[in-house]
């Protein structure tokens, strides 16, 4: 190869490469294929034809859409809307954007050409004042059929304009099913004719009904008020066809037999009459277990969804199935007269039966069943009902092994009722903290456990809300997205084309559409980090960000100073307050203090091939002043399981605190902690921490390596209780002061529970926390 050839081909690479960055589409989901040679083109409106009936509605509403109003001598461009046949995916696409001439939309059914405009919209940021469009081809095609989100109106009503705004948003995002939790114990959402107390009684709560106020809302305005709602036939209607015109299917929920205390409150008659106590269920409730052995009950169920039947043309019904306390029908003298009868052994058989009952009734009125993956409890069930997983990965590879259309909306990925991760977030975290990162890192497919066969089954991903802890359209908001852009993603884009670092980048500036579409996501707050001695502030994300400060522990506002570089002290730092500002005005939440950087990582290039390695970093200038420090592991991937051996700090080379013993970091516990408490620091001596990891297995694993004060006291303390805990989350986890292990029971409190706290060495303390 000569020079020239050498120049040649390091020209070619710029160029593809800076035409990658330049042009880099905000889109979100990832289009199958982007080919551009990096050239854009100007124009002032866009104006969509077609000769093709099919086309109509979609080219009503991009003309409806698409409309800029501005005054300017480019001229506008014309979307023809054609049909290819060729495109099989009904909900393909391909969008070409020329240097000159008309741009062209290929599809073949209206959806695909609806996607094509969602695309386009999106390229364009339709409103902002550009005027630019990139010239480009885009060849796309969902991955999953199945790109879901799930609303609970039961537990808090966000009422029609949320509704629809959220359905908006989802079909910008190329998300195609919305799973609607009409009702749960806390509420009955949806008219029904003939059974008009499920919404005059079971819509409603607290003061002057009969139904109580749910423990979330005890510290709330709603528990001073009567509250509900619910939708009429005729809202239904309405929203129906909004999400129709959208591309959108509803799958409507009556979560039964169990979660149905709205249910039981207008009706009473529906319970097992019981000479035993039930107990309570899960969430801690009693009465809200449907009879699964009354005749009368099966013909409520017939004119229920029969009436649902009409209202939501999709194929699917969710009957919902989880969480149903059993005891409430071995409390019952008729269910275990009726087991006897049918030589049932387990009272799961009765949901089986259940079960089967429903999915016929749903087929007399041509609608197929889905459940929560506990409907597989008990027996089989036809072929072609949808499980839909919640409970874990492994239920949903379990339904797909037994062939069942299969939906992941696994909790520990999908659950955006859990917290962001980070100081101030609220929110369930039974399924851990969720962030964007990790709904977006994973792969629904589980090529390396499913069969091919097994993976057919697998219809796409599915996001859930529910609301306990999410009182309004505003929380709603902010708990969903931009999680949900990361599952819309997830749902859509082929699996190898999906990297986090290109996604998150995409995000930043998609952020700005966000704003157009008046989402209320979570903004990401910046970071302060003290590095070497000098505190700077990192921006929340890789798009131009404005953020506000004060130095004085005031909450920053919009005439606050803007960040501009500044150096500041680590005294300063612990006043330091700042946060993120959107060109809107909204503004993220406030974060207080800075965090050390990490001091080091451990990878492959400075872990022993096996075994014990001894890592050392250089600890003069961060260690200050004495106290409680602490060395954190945070593990990030891997498949080797690390450890832990021992931590120790030497001055001048002779070990002054030492600590053994941290827990082995896998996937599933990702950080471990060893105190290494300081009571003399020496002038002018030399401090280094010294690390022992052992990687038994290989040295596949990564992680960061965290130094920093305790902001507690942390005392040496052991836990010891006459309460059994949950799988391994045993009461010596809830007092190492690790964040991520906690002591948990499966049960409520009750008299007569102890914990005991013995301390090593006597403490004054203000209060303990359980
Ligand atoms: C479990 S997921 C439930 C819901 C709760 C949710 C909170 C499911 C089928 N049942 O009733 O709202 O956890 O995360």
């Amino acid at each position: 190869m000569n020079t020239r050839t050498i120049l040649a081909l390091a020209v070619t690479y710029l160029a593809s490469h800076c035409a990658m960055a330049e042009s880099l589409p905000a889109l979100i989901p990832l289009p199958q294929k982007y080919e551009t040679a990096g050239t854009t083109r100007d124009y002032s409106n866009l104006s969509f034809t077609t000769t093709d009936k099919r086309f109509a509605n979609t080219v009503a509403l991009a003309n409806r859409l698409a409309r800029r109003p501005i005054e300017s001598d480019l001229p506008s461009l014309t979307v023809n809307i054609q049909y290819d046949p060729t495109l099989k995916n009904p909900e393909a696409y391909q969008l070409t954007l020329p240097a000159k001439g008309d741009a062209t939309i290929k599809a073949s059914t209206d959806t695909g050409a609806f996607y094509a405009l969602q695309t386009l919209l999106q390229l364009t940021r339709h409103k902002l004042s550009s005027g630019k469009i990139p010239v480009c081809t885009i060849t796309d095609a969902p991955r999953f059929p199945w790109r879901g989100l799930m609303l609970d109106e039961a537990r808090h009503f966000m009422g029609k304009k949320y509704v629809l705004h959220l359905l908006r948003t989802m079909a910008a995002h190329k998300m195609n099913r919305f799973h609607w939790h009409l009702t749960d114990d806390q509420g009955w959402r949806i008219e029904i004719k003939q059974y008009p107390k499920l919404t005059t009684i079971g819509s409603w709560r607290g003061p002057g009904t009969q139904a109580p106020v749910p423990k979330w809302d005890r510290k709330t305005p709603f528990a001073k008020r009567k509250y509900g709602g619910f939708y009429t036939q005729k809202d239904i209607r309405e929203i129906v066809a909004y999400a129709t015109s959208l591309h959108i299917q509803i799958l409507p929920e009556i979560d039964i037999p169990g979660h149905a205390m709205a249910i039981a409150l207008s009706y009473p008659e529906v319970l097992p009459k019981t000479d035993q106590d039930t107990g309570k269920g899960v969430q801690g409730l009693k009465g809200n277990v449907l009879s699964v052995v009354r005749e009368e009950n099966y013909r409520m169920l017939d004119t229920i969804f029969g009436e649902i039947a009409d209202l939501f043309p999709g194929k699917y019904i969710h009957v919902g199935g989880d969480e149903v306390n059993v005891n409430a029908w071995k409390a019952s003298p008729e269910h275990r007269k009726y087991m006897k009868k049918h030589g049932m052994k387990n009272p799961h058989q009765l949901q089986n039966m259940f079960m089967l009952r429903l999915e016929k009734i749903l087929k007399k009125h041509g609608k197929t069943l889905m459940g929560w993956n506990e409907i597989m409890h008990g027996g089989e069930l036809s072929n072609d009902t949808g499980v839909m997983a919640w409970i874990s990965i492994g239920a949903g590879l379990n339904a797909a092994r037994h062939h069942y259309p299969t939906v992941m909306a696994v909790g520990s990925h999908n659950y955006f009722d859990m917290k962001y991760p980070g100081r101030g977030e609220t929110g369930h975290w039974w399924a851990g903290a969720i962030s964007t990162q990790k709904a977006y890192s994973w792969n629904p497919l589980f090529e390396g456990q499913l069969k091919p066969d097994e993976q057919r089954h697998i219809l796409g991903v599915h996001c859930c809300l529910w609301t306990e802890f999410c009182p309004d359209p505003t929380a709603a908001d902010y708990k969903l997205w931009p999680r949900a852009c990361a599952t819309a993603e997830v749902g859509w884009t082929p699996q190898q084309q999906r990297r986090w670092s290109h996604f998150s980048t995409r995000l930043a500036h998609h952020q700005d559409y966000l704003d157009i579409l008046e989402v209320g996501y979570r903004i990401k707050p910046p970071q302060a980090v003290i590095r070497q001695g000098v505190v700077t502030i990192r921006p929340p994300y890789a798009a131009p960000a404005t953020i506000l400060f004060t130095l004085d522990g005031s909450e920053p506002t919009a005439s606050s100073s803007i960040y501009k570089n500044q150096h500041f002290t680590p005294a300063q730092g612990k006043q330091l307050r700042y946060r993120t500002l959107r060109p809107n005005g909204r503004m993220s939440k406030t974060v207080k203090g800075a965090i050390r950087e990490p001091i080091g990582t451990w990878s492959k290039k400075n872990l022993a091939k096996k075994g014990p390695t001894t890592l050392k970093f250089n600890l003069t200038s961060t260690l200050t002043t004495p106290g409680n420090w602490i060395v954190e592991l945070q593990y990030t991937k891997g498949k080797n399981p690390t450890r832990i051996l021992s931590a120790s700090i030497l001055e001048n080379g002779k070990p002054v605190s030492s600590a053994t013993g941290g827990t082995t970091l896998d996937p599933k516990h990702r950080t471990t902690r060893l105190r290494l408490p300081i009571t003399t620091l020496r002038k002018n001596a030399t401090y280094t921490l010294k690390l022992v990891l052992d990687s038994p297995s290989g040295n596949n694993s990564s992680g960061k390596i965290l130094f920093d004060l305790s902001p507690w006291l942390e005392p040496t303390t052991t836990l010891t209780t006459n309460v059994k805990h949950h799988a391994d989350n045993s009461p010596n986890k809830a007092v190492n002061w690790n964040r991520s292990d906690f002591y948990w029971s499966n049960r409520n409190g009750k008299k007569g529970d102890q914990w005991l706290y013995t301390f090593e060495k006597p403490v004054s303390l203000t209060s303990i926390k359980l």
